[in-house]
């Protein structure tokens, strides 16, 4: 396996950090021995956390207005899986990596397959694009795709995901993405329940093309592009089309694409007890679809999605293996940087939620007693779990400190001095 930061030097980054990391290690260790929680206990269970890193996150992201190219900006899939390989190897909890077709299509597929192995990456879920049109394609999406009432539109968008799958089988991805923009912008601009009934048929089309052991997670967002009526805009709707299609097609949560204030743990709890939770893009906002790296705006609503997920774990076993993944797009930051981050904070909501007394939390509400039972949830969630963490890296051989190490590595400007800039790489900043 290749490894894409020469690992003296992590080891050297290592060697610096470890007396005050272990320091803290026993430091902590000693507190939550205290609880009675033993600390080697939860090292070993961060390190079976796992989140997807996306394709399109690499490149500098844009708004909707104005895209910055940054320095060393993957030009192909091929560099993308570079970067994220650097991700995976210091922080050790992105083994896989979630790509878009087509802007990650290979030429030949095996090689790429190949790529990823040698970095040692797998592929997540593939995800479908017929929000945008691409260069020779016949029909437009411009008034939609699955929901066209075009057929040749619909034929065309159910065609671009039969291909995706049948990419990503020769990847060895096992399920399939699909987020439309659909929608009106007008009142009248289209009957709602047709629109609905057409996305439903063309999916029933789609699911039908799933190999077995395949999931296809249907992807809701409130508005935009469609900024009136957005046909696949709540996990109502979705979850009424995945119940329609049949226990192959589940539901995705990205964590951006809610009204504000939604209690998205609530929908979390909902989708797990009725066993339509397919996965995550995780993501942090404060408006709207922001983008912005996890745990940046609201760790504290990470946590309680954590939280459910817990209890979903513990009373399904290990049935319950939703899909976790990023979704995130930069203009400010150094994308490696950042979804290093936002691997660590999801990593860190996930052990936090484990230190949640769940017996004491059930006792709590049994009782009626509400302020001890948000105190069990605040007590996991300040509990600074970050020497649990890096120990858990150091262990598998990643950073204790992933960006610090990223950055004493020069990677950026070497990969600046061999790519240079390419006017409008595709692949972010879209939406
Ligand atoms: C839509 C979305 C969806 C797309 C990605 C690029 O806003 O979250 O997941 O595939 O952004
Ligand atoms: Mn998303
Ligand atoms: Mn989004």
């Amino acid at each position: 396996m290749t490894t894409v930061i020469d690992a003296a030097l992590v080891a050297e980054h290592n060697a610096k950090l470890a007396s005050d990391l272990k320091a803290d290690y026993e430091a902590l260790g000693g507190m939550l021995a205290r609880r009675g929680v033993d600390i080697e206990e939860l090292t070993s269970l961060a390190q079976t956390f796992a989140v997807a890193v996306p394709s399109w996150g690499v490149g500098t992201g844009g708004t909707r207005f104005a895209r910055f190219p940054g320095r060393g900006e993957p030009r192909n899939v091929f560099e993308k899986l570079d970067d994220c390989g650097v991700i995976n190897q210091l922080t050790k909890a992105t083994p896989t990596v979630s790509l878009h077709f087509p802007w990650d299509r290979p030429s030949d597929a095996r090689e790429l397959r190949e790529a990823a192995s040698a970095l040692g990456l797998g592929f997540d879920a593939v995800n479908s694009n017929t929000f945008q049109d691409q260069a020779g394609q016949e029909q437009t999406y411009k008034f939609g795709s699955l929901t066209a009432n075009s057929r040749e539109v619909r034929a065309q968008a159910i065609a671009h995901n039969i291909d995706c799958i049948e990419l990503g089988k020769s990847l060895g991805s096992q399920s399939l993405t699909v987020w439309v923009g659909d929608g009106a912008n007008f009142p009248g601009q289209s009957n709602l329940r047709g629109a609905l009934e057409r996305y439903l048929e063309s999916m029933r089309e789609i699911y039908a093309a799933l190999p077995d052991d395949w999931t296809v997670m249907i992807e809701h967002k409130l508005f935009e592009p469609a900024f009136y009526a957005t046909t696949i805009a709540d996990w109502g709707t979705s979850f009424a089309c995945a119940q329609a299609l049949g226990p192959k097609a589940k539901c995705l949560v990205d964590l951006g694409h809610h009204a504000p204030n939604t209690n998205i743990e609530m929908i979390v709890a909902r989708l797990a007890q009725f066993g339509k939770l397919g996965g995550f893009h995780f993501n942090d906002s404060k408006y709207g679809d922001d983008d912005l790296d996890s745990g940046s705006i609201n760790p504290f609503q990470l946590f309680l999605v954590f939280n459910e997920l817990a209890d979903a774990a513990q009373r399904d076993g290990a049935g319950f293996k939703p899909s976790y993944m990023l979704d995130q797009s930069h203009n400010v930051t150094d994308p490696v940087e950042s979804l290093m981050s936002s691997a660590v904070e999801v990593q860190r909501a996930f052990v936090q939620a484990a230190l949640v007394d769940r017996a004491a939390l059930a006792g709590f509400q049994e009782s009626n007693d509400v302020l001890q039972a948000a105190q069990t949830l605040k007590q996991a969630y300040r509990t600074d779990v970050s020497a649990i963490l890096a120990m858990a890296r150091v262990r598998a051989g990643g950073a204790a400190d992933p960006v610090r190490c990223y950055r004493a590595s020069g990677y950026r400007d070497r990969v600046a001095a061999a790519r240079p800039p390419k006017a409008g790489a595709s692949g972010s900043g879209i939406v």
